[in-house]
């Protein structure tokens, strides 16, 4: 017999301002959106949770450099960057957390809190009250940047308890320094992150 095993797909962060054309565009960002459907389409029918993490700013934000932080604006909070990117299916069902809402730095999911879900009791909940409550023991991420958003989001999975594997084919960096994201992958793997293909997700999620 499978050993069925709760899991959850994490879309970290692929929002217009980190595509190309966006604020913060990392290359290819756009990129990640279907291997992402692939994961939420194979969730669908496996009753796997799915969630969607975003960046959600206002103007005047310590996270910003015009307020003592390191980035240029982004993902203001309603504006048409902040908006998932219009490739990734996003639907009622799907978990959406949002970060950074007071201003400071918020790159691990785990630092935001439900305000979309399919049931109203979740808005508001951190997003690992709502794995606790049911039972989610996998997780599968992907999104951007491999080198803020997602290492964090994944390295905190792991401090926080899960077996998380991240998707090769879905993720793609920043790369503000070269070798950037390649690191932040090294980084992922020496804390107990597994990098896996995304064919080897489908199969691992069809025993879910
Ligand atoms: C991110 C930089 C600033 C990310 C968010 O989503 O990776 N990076 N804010
Ligand atoms: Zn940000």
């Amino acid at each position: 017999m499978i050993e069925r095993k709760p899991s959850a797909v994490i879309a970290v962060d692929v929002q217009n301002d980190f595509c190309p054309g966006g604020k913060l565009p990392v290359k290819e960002g756009n990129l990640v959106a279907d291997p992402i459907n692939q994961l939420f389409k194979a969730a669908d029918l496996t009753g796997v949770l799915k969630v969607a993490t975003r960046d959600w700013h206002p103007i005047q934000a310590v996270h910003f450099a015009g307020f003592g932080g390191v980035w240029p604006e982004h993902c203001i909070m309603e504006s048409e960057g902040a908006k998932f990117h219009p490739d990734l299916k996003i639907d009622p069902a799907t978990f959406i957390v949002s970060k950074g809402v007071d201003g400071k730095d918020a790159y691990s999911g785990f630092d935001g809190s439900i305000t979309s879900s399919p049931d109203k009791a979740d808005l508001g909940t951190p997003l690992n009250d709502v794995f606790l409550a049911r039972g989610i023991q996998r997780l599968f991420v992907g999104g951007l940047a491999t080198d803020y958003c997602v290492k964090q989001t994944a390295m905190d999975g792991v401090k926080l308890g899960y077996q998380v594997f991240l998707i090769e084919e879905a993720v793609r960096a920043v790369d503000i320094n070269p070798g950037d994201g390649n690191r932040a992958l090294e980084e992922m793997k020496d804390s107990g992150v597994k990098v896996i293909s995304l064919e080897r997700a489908l199969e691992l999620m069809a025993q879910s």
